[in-house]
């Protein structure tokens, strides 16, 4: 599928201003500053959209963006804020929980690393909680610009191992080079039908 025609819908805070119609939903998640917000203006090639979605209100909110009038790409909470805090369940939203829960219309999660970065302690609970509750989810590298070939071939398999992933469920992405939307778009066929 290409990605034509995309437009940002509604922000919603709360589970009663979550969007639940027929169109089917992708969600992105990911800590805050991996990335999520480029990968929206990478994927959409809409820098409008993109401002729309990193306006700092907007980034404890769930966020919608209608793609092609086929599905919708949902812009999580990033995780991990609340970086002094011993309880992880505050760095956690609880949004997020709200969101996943019985969401019948989510097909896929994208789970954002970072190339350079080992997953986080919450990236590990989120793969065990999506695992747990058969969400399918395909990982994300952003920013592969900062890093070489070689070290983005190891980091890969560093990742693959720790996550216990198939190499080809990770993607490495780019929103500066404009790397990876190819193989995003082709992966959204097999999951929007
Ligand atoms: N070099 C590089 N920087 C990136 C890339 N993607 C995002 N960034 C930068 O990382 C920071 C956080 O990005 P943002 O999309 O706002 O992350 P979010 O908090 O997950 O939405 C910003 O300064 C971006 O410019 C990338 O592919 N390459
Ligand atoms: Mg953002």
């Amino acid at each position: 599928m290409r990605i034509i025609n995309t437009r940002f819908i509604k922000s919603a805070s709360k589970r009663a201003e979550f969007i639940d119609d027929e169109l089917p939903q992708i969600a992105i998640v990911g800590r805050s500053n991996v990335g999520k917000s480029s990968l929206i203006n990478l994927l959409t090639n809409n820098k409008k959209l993109a401002k729309t979605s990193s306006t700092p209100g907007r980034t404890r909110l769930v966020n919608y963006f209608n793609v092609n009038d086929r599905f919708y790409l949902v812009d999580l909470p990033g995780y991990g804020f609340a970086k002094a805090s011993k309880n992880i369940s505050k760095s956690w939203d609880s949004v997020i929980n709200d969101y996943f829960a019985d969401n019948e219309k989510l097909r896929l999660v994208f789970v954002l690393l970072d190339c350079r970065l080992a997953p986080s302690e919450l990236d590990m609970m989120m793969f065990d909680y999506l695992a747990s509750h058969e969400l399918p989810a395909v990982v994300i590298l952003t920013k592969i610009d900062k890093i070489s070939r070689s070290q983005l071939n190891l980091s890969i398999d560093k990742i693959a191992k720790t996550i216990r992933f198939n190499k080809n469920m990770i993607i490495p992405t780019s929103a500066n080079k404009k790397i990876g939307v190819e193989k995003i778009e082709s992966i959204l066929d097999e999951y929007i039908k």
